[in-house]
This record gives structure tokens, sequence and C-alpha cells, in this order.
């Protein structure tokens, strides 16, 4: 997901508040506008510390701290597994700013580099065999890219916005930043499904970057969540949050701006409980397990 790029000072105050309270109940429903960022609002509402007994507490071990681009958006992130095993696959929002790139993380370097049309706000990414998907905000379409080269070859519709993305072998994930994700056919984007996701039984709601992975307990999905330093794990059978991880004490460096939290979550292939974290023009990009 995103942020709106002009808010209202009067506005702004008002859903920060609603935004808080959302955070920390999980018990209203969704909306369904873009919730405005806020000043001070990453980390104020960890559901961490309210988390029931029966889902898992997990803190954050950082194991590296590599650099990333400062000026990525980032609203995409995952290691591209299905190709050379170690390129980060990386979607970046904001109009006029959006685009995706291949990224060595151990160098920084960046390739194929694709830029969007300036009037489009790019989300979540995600690799399905010989496709990449990039969602696109509100712009109602998912853009369909060639795996290897990145190039878009195609684009096909989407029903609600999109923000983030993940890929199992026969299934796509998308967040629109309620509580719902929606299941989507892996070769033509069209939705097959859905699945509420539930925290102790009450929606769990501004679900955001995901992340699909398959463990010996299951098909798991890791999900951000907008405005907060939580991530959470998802059973991808029921729907329901199996562990809250506080990642607060991963550092921020990004320049001061409420926009700039963390997003950016992404498996690193063949290493059990190993993550890349990142965030919204963020100078970092960490190497992590949970525990
Ligand atoms: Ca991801």
């Amino acid at each position: 997901m995103n942020a709106l790029p002009t808010p209202q000072p009067a506005t702004r105050t008002a859903s920060l508040l609603l935004t808080s309270a959302l955070l920390v109940s999980c018990s209203s429903p969704s909306p369904t506008v873009e919730p405005e960022p806020a000043a001070g609002a990453q980390g104020d509402a960890s559901l961490a510390a309210s988390a029931p007994a029966d889902i898992e507490r997990l803190g954050v071990t950082i194991h590296e701290t590599l650099d990333f681009d400062p000026t990525a958006f980032t609203q995409g992130l995952e290691v591209d597994a299905q190709g050379d095993g170690t390129s980060l696959l990386v979607g970046t929002g904001w109009e006029g700013e959006s685009r995706i790139f291949r990224l060595d993380p151990a160098t920084g370097q960046q390739s194929d580099v694709h830029p969007l049309e300036p009037t489009a706000f790019g989300e979540g990414i995600a690799r399905s065999g010989d496709t990449v998907w990039q969602l696109t905000w509100r712009n109602g379409e998912a853009i369909k890219r060639d795996a290897t080269t990145l190039a878009e070859v195609g684009r096909v519709p989407v029903q609600g916005e999109g923000w983030g993305l993940c890929a199992f072998d026969d299934v796509l994930l998308r967040s629109d930043g309620t509580s719902t994700l929606t299941l989507h056919d892996p070769a033509t984007f069209a939705a097959v499904g859905t699945m509420p996701v539930t925290l102790a039984g009450a929606p769990a709601s501004k679900l955001n970057e995901l992340e699909c992975v398959d463990t010996p307990q299951g098909r798991q999905v890791y999900a951000n969540v907008f405005l907060s330093t939580d991530i959470l794990r998802i059973d991808a059978t029921s729907g329901q949050v199996n562990a809250v991880i506080d990642a607060s004490t991963v550092p921020n460096n990004a320049n001061p701006d409420s926009n700039h939290v963390l997003n950016g979550i992404a498996a690193i292939p063949g290493e059990e409980n190993r993550f890349y974290l990142t965030g919204k023009r963020w100078p970092d990009l960490y190497v992590v397990s949970f525990e």
C-alpha cells in the first residue's frame, strides 16, 4: 500500500486516531479508503503486546545490515527463488516514481529497471513461473512481466485496490488494506477466492506487503501491517494469525517522514527462518530471523 501525498492537517489527526484504534483493537470493520499515514504512528500501536497466549509472540534478530536504495518507496519485495535464487525483485510506489527492478543484495547493483507511467502507483510484486505480476494501488490493473527481463508483456483488470502480493505454487494472494486476502490464478490473475484473516477471532486489517512461505508446518503468509512495526504470520489454510512478530527493534533510518514505514519482507531461499526486511525509502536492508 501507500499513502496520501497531500493530507490535510485536520483530517490527518482524526485519521491517526482512527487508525491507531483499529490497529489496537482489530475489531472494527476494515475501511474501504486509504488510511492516511501519521507521524509517530509507527510502533505506537503494537499488536504484539495484546496478542493472546495461544498466538506466538516473536521478536527480530538482525544478522546483517546491507545497503538499500533510499529512493525506493518499497511496496513489493521477494527473492527471485525461481531465477538466480539470490537477486531481489523490488517493486516501488508513488506517482512518478514507481518502478520495478532487480537488486543484487550483496553489491546494491540494480538491473532490469522498468519505470511505470507517471500516473501509476506501483504496489506488490510476485513471481510465478515465467511471470512476475506487479500490482497497482488504485489504477485497477495488474501488470504482467517477463520474469527474466521484467519487461511488461500485458495488463489485466483488477477489482479493488492493490497492496501486497505473494505466490505459492498454485495461487497468488493479494492484500487490499482490508482483513481479507484475495486469491488469484497465477496464470491469468483471475480472482478465484478469498481468505478472511483473523487475529484471535477478530478481523486483522491493514495487511500490506506479503510473503508466502512453504514450511514443514504448512503454508504460512507473513504480512506487514500498515503503519505498524508488527508482522503477522498467518496460517494460509485457516486464515488465522498464529504469530505476531514485533519488529519495532529494527532501526528505521529513513529520512523522517510518516510515510517511511516498515514494508517489505522476503524469505531467503534454502534457509529456514531467514528473511530480508526493509521499508519505504529505507537506506537499509536487514537479514533477520524471528524468535
Ligand atoms: Ca514479499
